[in-house]
């Protein structure tokens, strides 16, 4: 009996076009995914939000520097209400600033259904972060860095968001993201 060689490994190509089948990302209008670009805060929020299938909320967006006109204030709204994210205090969300991966690493444990490491130190997180990073690399779903402060690649983004999307979204409730 032959057996079909094992499949290949999706590149982060792969897990961009499938994502982008699902309109999750879209890319930019030259057809580039921009793996190697950052992406603000207000962009990831929509990303998340898509890709965990959640309901628009603007509404539940209540900070200062998310006017209501914001593009991206429903979904701000929609992960803050499903207690993914809660801004940076003082009632800032920051929406123009790049997502660090110690940020992805919080949405990811807490979106996952996953447990913080209580009282965790990790070399290069910031303190509010370390039981978040300690958790996703117990679980695997980041690699380790030298500095979990730093800007998130839309690589990353990609890779972490196909692991949380699973390929179990049938369905997307909302429009097309706009990255
Ligand atoms: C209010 C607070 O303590 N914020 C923390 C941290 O929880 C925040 O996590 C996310 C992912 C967010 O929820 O928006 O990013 C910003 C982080 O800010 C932190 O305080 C600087």
């Amino acid at each position: 009996v032959a057996f079909a060689a094992d499949k290949a490994a999706p590149t982060q190509n792969d897990k961009f076009n499938a994502l982008k089948d699902l309109g999750i990302f879209t890319g930019f209008p030259n057809g580039d995914a921009g793996l190697d670009q950052n992406m603000t805060r207000a962009q990831f929020a929509k990303v998340l939000a898509l890709g965990l299938n959640l309901d628009e909320n603007a509404a539940a967006s209540k900070y200062s520097d998310v006017s209501a006109s914001h593009w991206a204030k429903p979904f701000i709204g929609a992960v803050t209400a499903a207690e993914l994210m809660q801004g940076k205090g003082n009632n800032k969300f920051d929406p123009n600033g790049n997502v660090t991966i110690e940020e992805l690493a919080k949405t990811l444990v807490l979106g996952l259904g996953l447990e913080e490491v209580e009282g965790a130190t990790v070399t290069g997180a910031s303190a509010w972060a370390a039981g978040y990073v300690q958790a996703a690399l117990d679980a695997k779903i980041i690699p380790t860095f030298t500095n979990y402060k730093a800007a998130a690649t839309r690589g990353q983004l990609v890779d972490a968001i196909y692991e949380v999307v699973g390929g179990e979204v049938v369905t997307v409730k909302s429009a097309v993201a706009t990255d």
